[in-house]
């Protein structure tokens, strides 16, 4: 089984910088080897480049770097696109959030060309989902969950109308512990599911991912995985902007990452929001880079293949 690397070195979505060195710090802390232990042949296509920042696209408000961002969003959907369509499983190295915009609507283009449904796991402190309107930071590392599921408003990043849009009802948040007044109530009418810290206290991690799954192969639909550093508590993973106390734990995280694993269902995974000028001697880029391994069938004794 073959897996591709594409990195993706955007920091102009989130508010500061230092996620331009994630890939290169996943590659430090030996992402290709690990996969590479478990059986992968692995491809590191190296990093993806900006297309030109568009002259047409005018910066609005106080929306920050938006066409620079719209041009990550551009050469980033094509190069998902053309993945998407190949044999090789996918792996993003971000790079802020800001990338899915290009990555989703690539992943969900194909989809479509292909009749199978496209699923969403969208592991985050935040859910992601504002829109032009609603942003109160302008950092568009905020909105790709909202462009993805086509709420109005982001002609900039990819013209209109979209290649395919996906459906809310697709999507599933794990993780929430910082969303924005108005972008709640997106989230809410979007009919999106959303799971926040408290949830997975009282319920557990694995009873609310269980049931998605269960979906996702239901429906014999696509699974794209974007895995924000900022779901892991901050003690675990200090190399984040956006820290929030409170996340998911060492286990928590690695047990989504098995069951994702033991469903089989998963087509593609973004890794992003490390900022490596941030971490504590590599050991966030290395827990990143262990849940990967968990995601690609790493385990500690053997299981039979649960099906969900
Ligand atoms: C906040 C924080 N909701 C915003 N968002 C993110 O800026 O829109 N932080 N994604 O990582
Ligand atoms: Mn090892
Ligand atoms: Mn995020
Ligand atoms: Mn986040």
């Amino acid at each position: 089984e073959r897996i591709v690397l594409l990195g993706a070195p955007v920091e102009e979505g989130s508010g500061r910088r230092g996620c331009l060195m994630g890939p290169d710090a996943y590659r430090t802390a030996g992402i290709v080897e690990e996969l590479e232990a478990l059986g992968f042949d692995v491809e590191d296509r190296g990093n993806a480049v900006r297309a030109a920042a568009l002259d047409a696209v005018s910066d609005i408000g106080r929306l920050k770097n938006l066409q620079l961002v719209a041009g990550w969003t551009r050469s980033l959907f094509a190069a998902a696109r053309e993945l998407a369509r190949g044999p090789a499983f996918p792996i993003y190295l971000g790079g802020d959030h800001s990338l899915s915009l290009g990555t989703v609507a690539g992943h969900a283009a194909v989809a479509d060309e292909k009749g199978r449904p496209l699923f969403v796991l969208w592991l985050d402190a935040h859910a992601d989902f504002n829109t032009f309107e609603t942003t109160e930071s302008g950092n568009l590392h905020g909105t790709p969950l909202a462009f993805a599921c086509g709420l109005p408003g982001f002609e900039p990043y990819l013209g209109r109308p979209l290649p395919a849009v996906l459906d809310p009802g697709n999507v599933c948040i794990l993780g929430l512990r910082s969303v924005d007044p108005r972008e709640r109530g997106l989230v809410r009418a979007a009919g999106v599911e959303a799971h926040d810290m408290r949830a997975i206290d009282e319920i557990g991690i694995s009873r609310l991912l269980a049931p998605f799954l269960e979906r996702v192969a239901a429906a014999n639909g696509l699974l794209h995985v974007s895995l924000d550093v900022d779901f892991l508590d901050p003690a675990i993973a200090p190399a984040v902007g956006t820290t929030v106390p409170g996340g998911a734990t060492f286990r928590e995280a690695h047990l989504v990452m098995e069951m994702l694993h033991d469903s089989g269902l998963v087509s593609s995974l973004d890794l992003v929001e490390l900022n490596p000028f941030l971490d504590d001697r590599g050991r966030t880029a290395r827990l990143m880079v262990d849940l990967t391994a968990s995601l690609f069938g790493r385990q500690v004794l053997d299981r039979p293949t649960r099906s969900f």
